[in-house]
């Protein structure tokens, strides 16, 4: 169903008026309320009245996370601290974390947009979700949770963690919906096998699944250990949280909602904007946020964008799965390295369980690349020779898709830990100074 049919299904001039318009009074306002936003404009020597309409965007300054850390905590807020309800913040692995604050009116347009997309995913108010994305800091848990409530649908507040209560719960409460990462699904399915109860007597439909890159191959695994229908919903702290795209019954990429962040796909090396279809990093522009407004924040992920009208009518820009992003890609022996094109290799094989961990190291100077991976029971055996075939099949491989050789190193089913988050899946061990 579409939750919103005028604003999801506007034509593609209705759309740009709006946006042209938001874009405008975004500028406007950021001008007069940030003085971050203010002086990166001076200094550019533009004013609000140079945009006009939203192919000004490009005259624009750029916004990073480092932008964020360096106005640590509330430099880059447009209100005054009286009229924000609420703070989130990424983990900070390298230094502050960023904290994004939230006026209502943020809130509430979150928590519609959130509602767009669960019922883009075929929910409506008869659903019972069990969100497993964690509650706190950190924007999965509550987004999707408000999401939930908007869509009048009944939401189990689980978190994440404790994975037998969990499962207990979904069953006894007759959860119809899961959101958690995809690494966490295919845990939870795993877990589930386990227990004594059948497939048949929980009720799960649909799975609500994002926060991290995944694949197709992925997607193809969770929905035949799990038995339900995944979906991809995507989001930063940043920009919003979870909601800011997200997949239809058609699965063909993931649909923006583009009323309120305008997208755009630049070129990570020069910032030239790129035409739709070119690979490239996704910036956003949030039109319509108070609390926190983001003039061209690039997000570092890595993918495409289509503005053709998809399928189930929405015209809105839809992206493509995230490849990577501009900054965790790995340089191993002078060749770049995206770990999602290792996963689908292992994803590929029917040997292989979905579960693996990358040790990038130096010897002698030179880069190492480790693959350990899980074979599948019943592939795992105690004769040697077949599993150095096994391993020389993986190898072969891995060298013709990434140009490169890999060490590999087989393990047993259920030997890497498993997480209950973002998934851990490289240990870099190199040190570069
Ligand atoms: O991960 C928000 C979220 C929560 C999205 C729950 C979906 C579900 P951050 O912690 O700020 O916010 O991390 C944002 O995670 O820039 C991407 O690199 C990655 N990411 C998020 N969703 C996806 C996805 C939340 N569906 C960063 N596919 C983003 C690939 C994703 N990567």
């Amino acid at each position: 169903m579409i939750w919103n049919k005028p604003k999801e299904c506007m034509t593609l001039e209705e759309k740009r008026n709006l946006q042209g318009e938001r874009l405008r009074k975004l500028v406007e306002r950021v001008y007069h309320s940030t003085p971050f936003y203010r002086q990166k404009m001076q200094e550019m020597n533009i004013t609000p009245a140079d945009i006009q309409t939203v192919d000004d965007i490009v005259k624009l300054p750029f916004t990073t996370k480092q932008d964020l850390r360096d106005n640590y905590p509330y430099g880059l807020f447009a209100v005054p601290m009286s009229q924000i309800v609420r703070l989130h913040a990424s983990s900070g692995t390298t230094g502050s974390p960023t904290v994004v604050g939230y006026t209502r009116r943020d809130l509430s347009i979150w928590a519609e947009m959130t509602a767009r997309c669960l019922s883009a995913y075929g929910a409506d108010q008869n659903d019972i979700f069990s969100v497993a994305y964690g509650y706190g800091l950190f924007t999965g848990g509550l987004g999707l949770h408000y999401g939930v409530e908007h869509l009048g649908a009944t939401v189990i507040p689980m978190s994440s963690g404790n994975t037998a209560k969990q499962i207990k719960l979904m069953h006894d409460f007759g959860a119809t919906a899961l959101g958690c990462t995809p690494s966490y699904a295919l845990y939870l399915a795993e877990a589930m096998a386990k227990t004594d109860i059948p497939r048949e007597d929980f009720k799960l439909r649909i799975g609500i699944l994002g926060a991290e890159p995944w694949t197709e191959n992925m997607r193809k695994e969770i929905e035949a250990k799990m038995g339900i229908d995944a979906y991809n919903i995507y989001g930063l702290s940043e920009v919003m949280g979870p909601g800011v795209s997200h997949e239809c019954q058609y699965k063909d990429g993931s649909h923006i909602i583009d009323d309120h962040f305008l997208p755009e796909i630049v070129s990570p090396d020069t910032l030239e904007q790129l035409p739709y279809g070119e690979q490239g990093e996704l910036v956003f522009t949030t039109l319509t946020k108070e609390g926190l407004p983001l003039l061209r924040y690039r997000t570092k992920d890595l993918c495409t964008l289509t503005d053709e009208v998809c399928k189930c009518g929405r015209t809105s820009v839809r992206m493509g799965r995230i490849v990577g992003r501009s900054d965790d890609m790995l340089i191993i022996r002078g060749v770049n390295v995206f770990p999602s094109q290792i996963e689908s290799v292992i994803l590929e094989m029917e040997e292989f369980e979905p579960h693996y961990m990358l040790v990038v190291d130096r010897a002698n100077n030179l880069d190492t690349l480790e693959v350990q991976v899980e074979v599948r029971d019943g592939f795992y055996s105690d004769e040697v020779m077949k599993m150095v075939d096994l391993k020389k099949k993986i190898a072969h491989r891995l060298q013709s898709v990434l140009g490169i050789s890999a060490d590999i190193k087989l393990v047993e089913p259920y030997t890497i830990k498993r997480s209950e988050g973002k998934a851990q899946r490289v240990i870099d061990k190199r040190v570069f100074n």
